[in-house]
Formats: structure tokens, C-alpha cells, sequence
């Protein structure tokens, strides 16, 4: 039995980090049997960070990995019937999503200080009272300085919704009058998009990009049928 490491269910995910949450959608693209792994400290991962999945000696970190493995171990491809031009496009958008979107998510949920005081509890509330204000407060900082350094953090939130804004357009350019990015059934963009628009979506206190998601009917219809296709 495949075993997938990520973080625990958050603000109506099935995990808190929407990269765990495209791992299961692979999972279940690629018709796999799986479980939840016990530790989600991604301390103890090859990485240092979560999803990790594990196939009974094979360790495979990271959600591009984990894809490219089940591709290959169940003799699926996620994006079947897609052309070469789609394909570059699917390829751009998991990495749009990845990593520029993904920091947008980052410093809504870590940085504005309504969302912070409920992610403190949700992620960690399994910190002792006593010293949990203490241990979150350093970890906060951190993810302040890794945002600082990958630089979304030094946008105002109106230029982060700016540039989120253009990313989501792009999505919605996209899927058109689609059900999914690129067609009738969903492919790998779809399971790095939806559940990164999703985590945007549910930020536990509304925020300027939460509302540009949440305001977008047709964008939230799709959501759910991604989630209802890949991760119901
Ligand atoms: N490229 C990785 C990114 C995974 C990632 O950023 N995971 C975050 C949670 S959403 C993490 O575990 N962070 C822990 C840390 O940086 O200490 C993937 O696609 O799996």
C-alpha cells in the first residue's frame, strides 16, 4: 500500500498544503491504492518539506516527483490525449501555479495578521499553550524571511493581489467554457491549479485574493468539479 505524507486536513482541504493535496489527486488519477503516512513533520522528510510518498523501500519527495513515479510505476500519463503545444502550456501553468501563485497563498495565510492568529492555532495547536506563542512566533519569522528572500513577501498585499490577479486570469483565459484546463477531463494542470485556487479560496478570514477567488463564480464551479473528479 502506497503511503503519502502530508500535512493534515486545513480550512476544508484534506491537507493544508495544496502540493499534498495535488499528490492525492495523482494518486487517484493514477488508480492507486493509498494511505495517509503517520508523521507530518517535515523535518524527518528527504527534503525538508511535505508530500513525501513511499512505496515500500522508495521514498519520493516532492509532488513534480511523486507525479513523475506514479506515471511511470502505473503506465499512466496525467496529461493523455493533450498535444505537444498543450502540453508546453500545462507545463507553464503547473509552474505559474508552483511557484508564484504558491507565494501568493504563502504570505496571505503566514503574513496578515487575522489569518495568522487562526493558522497558529489550526497548525499548531498541538504545541503546548504555555509555549506555543514562543515556538510560532520563530516560526513565523522564518517564513517572513524565506518570503523576503523569494521576494512575494516585499509586495504590499494590493501588489500581491495585482500579480496573483494576472496568474488567475490566465487560468480563467484557459478553461474557457471548459470543464477542466484542457477538456472534458481533468489532467496534471488541473490537480496543481484547482487545489491551489481551493487553499486561496479557504483562507480562514477574507482577504483581498481570497475574495478575487471566492467572487469568481465560474472559477469556483470549476474548483468543485476538480475536487468532486480528483479528490472528492
Ligand atoms: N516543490 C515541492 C514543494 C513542497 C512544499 O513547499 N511544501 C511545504 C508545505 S506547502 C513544506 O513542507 N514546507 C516546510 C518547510 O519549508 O519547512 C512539491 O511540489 O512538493
Amino acid at each position: 500500500m502506497l503511503k503519502l505524507t502530508t500535512y493534515p486536513a486545513a480550512f476544508g482541504a484534506p491537507s493544508a498544503s495544496p502540493f499534498g493535496v495535488k499528490a492525492m489527486c495523482f494518486l487517484n488519477m493514477a488508480g492507486a491504492e493509498w494511505e495517509m503516512g503517520s508523521s507530518a513533520d517535515p523535518r524527518k522528510a528527504p527534503k525538508g518539506k511535505l508530500p513525501v510518498l513511499v512505496d515500500g523501500h522508495t521514498v519520493i519527495p516532492d509532488s513534480e516527483d511523486i507525479r513523475s513515479y506514479l506515471e511511470q510505476r502505473f503506465s499512466v500519463d496525467f496529461d493523455e490525449g493533450l498535444s505537444a503545444e498543450q502540453r508546453a502550456v500545462s507545463r507553464a501553468i503547473i509552474r505559474m501555479c508552483d511557484e508564484h501563485l504558491y507565494f501568493a497563498l504563502v504570505c496571505d495565510r503566514w503574513l496578515i495578521d487575522a489569518n495568522w492568529e487562526i493558522l497558529r492555532e489550526e497548525f499548531f495547536g498541538m504545541i503546548p499553550k504555555l509555549v506555543r506563542r514562543f515556538v510560532t512566533k520563530k516560526i513565523r519569522q522564518q517564513v517572513r524571511a524565506s518570503m523576503q528572500a523569494q521576494g512575494m513577501g516585499r509586495h504590499a498585499v494590493e501588489e500581491r493581489l495585482t500579480r496573483a490577479d494576472k496568474d488567475i486570469r490566465a487560468i480563467v483565459a484557459l478553461l474557457g467554457d471548459k470543464s477542466f484546463l484542457f477538456g472534458g477531463s481533468p489532467t496534471a494542470a488541473d490537480a496543481s491549479a484547482a487545489p491551489m485556487l481551493a487553499a486561496i479560496a479557504g483562507s480562514p478570514t477574507e482577504t483581498l485574493l481570497s475574495k478575487r477567488v471566492n467572487d469568481d463564480a465560474p472559477l469556483m464551479a470549476y474548483l468543485e468539479r476538480v475536487q468532486y473528479a480528483l479528490y472528492p
